[in-house]
């Protein structure tokens, strides 16, 4: 694994392009269902335990 992913930060959450952060660098979708593990995913692959909170059941939808 590429160790450029350890320096990962937040920046920010947009709800809106409006207020997104600029347009540069690489970019990286990460999609799926709720509680799929997507935030943990992003956590091993920077090597960050709170860069992305977590839930704590595994495959339980906390949204209706
Ligand atoms: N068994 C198992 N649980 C996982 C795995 N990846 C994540 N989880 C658990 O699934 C739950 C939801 O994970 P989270 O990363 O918050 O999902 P997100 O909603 O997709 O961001 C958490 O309790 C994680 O610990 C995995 O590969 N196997
Ligand atoms: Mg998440």
């Amino acid at each position: 694994m590429n160790p450029i992913y350890h320096q990962a930060t937040f920046i920010k959450s947009s709800p809106t392009l409006t207020v997104a952060p600029k347009d540069e660098g690489k970019e990286i979708a990460f999609a799926g269902r709720s509680n799929a593990g997507k935030s943990s995913a992003l956590n091993a692959i920077t090597r960050q335990s709170s860069l992305a909170r977590t839930s704590k059941n595994a495959g339980t939808h906390t949204n209706a």
